[in-house]
């Protein structure tokens, strides 16, 4: 109790954060075949992610993931219908044995995902945004195997065994931020849900890009396999299970 939480106990997390048992809760699953194209879906836009070498980041191991805060100078220019800001990014992965993806698509899980998250700069503060219905986006997209290296993780994954163990941090030097995500950012899903981790607020406007990111099996594999996490063991599985939909659409910005 009292703000812990593990994912080991999901079941009961609606006991101490009542969010959690809510109707907009996140992750979902993906039915391509009932989402509902929006031609209001422009492509998504970002601004200021090329960031200097000399602008140093702060990496945390949180014992449930691993965080790199953002400037608030990140912005997403356009894709949504307000103006968001960049809070931090962080990951969700499996583990040597099976996929960890948080949402799924047509049932199927990927290896891992990324969240870009995001808070509405008309509210007074990053708390209040938090409460707001729409005060948080997240950008997710999915980690998947592939046949090479990817240089853009490399900057997080070299830094990886500095924050092994919880409550660790280290900084990180500035690099192009949006090499994180994938090259095409005009195909997505749109929905309305909630944080995957307690406190469970449904605030969040999630995006979830269409085209995977690829990073080698070498990457996925020291991700997997390298921090500990709040129990002192492997933190490995980070991810919630999919929630109900509960009536909610979910759109799409192509065909
Ligand atoms: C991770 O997921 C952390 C949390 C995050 C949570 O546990 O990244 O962030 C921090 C700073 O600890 O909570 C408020 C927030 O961003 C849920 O985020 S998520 O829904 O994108 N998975
Ligand atoms: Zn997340």
């Amino acid at each position: 109790g009292h703000g812990h939480w593990s994912y080991a106990d999901k079941d009961e997390w609606p006991l101490e954060f009542p969010d959690c048992g809510g109707q907009m809760q996140s992750p979902i699953n993906i039915d391509t075949n009932s989402t509902i194209f929006s031609r209001e879906l422009q492509p998504v836009v970002l601004a200021g992610y090329n960031l200097d070498p000399s602008e140093q980041l702060s990496l945390m191991n949180n014992g449930h993931t691993v965080v790199l805060r953002l400037p608030g100078s990140l912005t997403i220019a356009s894709g949504y219908p307000q103006e968001y800001r960049a809070m931090q990014l962080h990951l969700h992965w499996g583990s040597p044995e099976g996929p960890g993806s948080e949402h799924t698509v047509d049932g199927r899980r990927y290896d891992g995902e990324i969240h870009m998250v995001y808070y509405n700069p008309s509210s007074d503060s990053i708390k209040e945004a938090m409460r707001q219905p729409g005060g948080l986006a997240v950008l997710a997209a999915f980690l998947q195997v592939g046949p090479e290296d990817n240089v853009h993780y490399q900057h997080l994954l070299e830094q990886l065994h500095e924050v092994q163990e919880e409550g660790k941090e280290t900084t990180v030097a500035g690099f192009n931020i949006e090499g994180l995500l994938p090259a095409n950012l005009g195909r997505y899903y749109r929905y309305s849900g909630s944080l995957t981790t307690p406190s469970c607020y449904q605030t969040v406007n999630w995006t979830v890009f269409n085209q995977t990111v690829l990073l080698s099996k070498e990457q996925i594999s020291l991700l997997e396999t390298t921090l500990q996490g709040d129990d002192d063991k492997d933190l490995q599985n980070n991810f919630r299970l999919t929630q109900s939909l509960h009536g909610r659409k979910v759109l799409a910005s192509f065909q």
